[in-house]
């Protein structure tokens, strides 16, 4: 029997890495895009490294004082939703300057041209561009310095990370290229489950997001039982029933938008939960699912109240992580300088 054809990328052992930005109090979106995500993928047998990019918030000012308080509040949000220090890597970006040293190699690999196609830039920048900092144009390089800085192969995210990860692809290809290696592995995006975008309550058409300057578009994670089932309640939708297929949902993003909310909430596929609630009306429906978020959403957000009573043992928790990823990502970026050809002579 023929060998199997082996292909560069087997060389390199799998590896978890994704991050949340501290830019402000998690959201219903980050959750079911990305932290019930992360804890499923800790306990499928692969390493998981896991990151509050500090450096990243920073792209847009942010007060010294709230920054270290919703990196603490992130940090305590990835322990309530189920993640374990002894079993991922849990850490906040700053302290370990691989990330920043990397971003600057990386600087130098991107392309003006591919930068510059960023969806999320021209989104945030608008018609301010002109007025924006240097650092949220560059922003996707060090998110490829974030991933690659532990060659991490599989990136779990949001539906909205998925161009920033094909110019991770494109930047690991561009660095091996052009310095004759196979040093980098090409990461596989990791956007699985019901809700990989999850919308606003306010604008079926617009992403849910922590930035958004309306609080009723969003839940978060820090909103008590009855503010989370009255923003579901007061949740944007149309005067029909609900459909008994998905593709009656087509052209009802705001609808759809709550039936994928509720799948993922309750780890059903959208198709099941039409099934179920074939014909309803909004008044029954919403109040099914106000009951599942509490449901969800409560034991977490009491988690996380009792966690940031502590914020010193937070910040050890980060700072072990921190040593952690600093003894995997120290070794892979003194690699990248000799490849480069930079010297690093012994201090004497
Ligand atoms: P900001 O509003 O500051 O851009 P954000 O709410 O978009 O922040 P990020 O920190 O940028 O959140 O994203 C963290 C993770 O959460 C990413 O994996 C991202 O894809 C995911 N995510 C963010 N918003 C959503 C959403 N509405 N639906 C699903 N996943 C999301
Ligand atoms: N760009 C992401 C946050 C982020 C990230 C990362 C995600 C920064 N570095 C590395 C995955 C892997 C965002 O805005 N959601």
């Amino acid at each position: 029997m023929a060998e199997p054809v082996q292909t560069p990328q087997a060389s390199f052992a799998p590896r978890i890495f994704s991050g949340i930005q501290p830019s402000g109090g998690l959201t219903l979106g980050n959750y079911l895009g990305a932290l019930k995500r992360f804890v499923e993928k800790q306990d499928e047998g692969i390493e998981t490294i896991y990151c509050m990019v500090d450096m990243h918030a920073i792209t847009v000012w942010q007060d010294p004082a709230k920054l270290r308080q919703q990196t603490r509040e992130g940090a305590a949000a990835f322990l309530a939703a189920g993640i374990d220090p002894a079993r991922s890597i849990l850490f906040n970006q700053s302290q370990v300057s691989a990330h920043a040293e990397l971003g600057w190699i990386f600087n130098c690999i991107a392309r003006m041209g591919w930068m510059s196609r960023m969806t999320q830039f021209k989104d945030k920048a608008g018609k301010n561009s002109e007025n924006v900092s240097l650092g949220l144009f560059a922003y996707p390089s060090l998110m490829a310095a974030d991933i690659l800085a532990y060659k991490a192969t599989h990136v779990p995210v949001g539906e909205d990370q998925k161009q920033h990860l094909e110019l991770t692809r494109d930047i690991a290809i561009k660095f091996n290229n052009d310095y004759g290696v196979n040093f980098f592995p090409v990461v596989e995006p990791v956007i699985e489950g019901a809700a990989t975008r999850v919308m606003s309550l306010r604008d079926g058409t617009k992403k849910m997001s922590k930035s958004d300057p309306s609080d009723q578009s969003r839940i978060n994670l820090t909103d008590d039982a009855d503010t989370i089932a009255k923003k579901i309640r007061k949740a944007k939708t149309d005067p029909e029933p609900l459909p008994d297929s998905l593709d009656g949902l087509k052209d009802r993003p705001e609808a759809r938008n709550l039936v994928n909310i509720y799948a993922a909430l309750a780890g059903h596929t959208a198709e099941q939960v039409i099934r179920d609630y074939a014909g309803a009306q909004f008044g029954t429906f919403k109040p099914a699912l106000a009951d599942l978020a509490v449901a969800k959403l409560e034991p977490i957000t009491l988690e996380m109240n009792r966690l940031m009573q502590d914020p010193a043992e937070i910040d050890r928790i980060l700072g072990q992580g921190a040593a952690r990823a600093e003894a995997i990502a120290r070794p892979i970026v003194d690699q990248v300088y000799d490849i480069v050809g930079m010297i690093r002579a012994p201090r004497t």
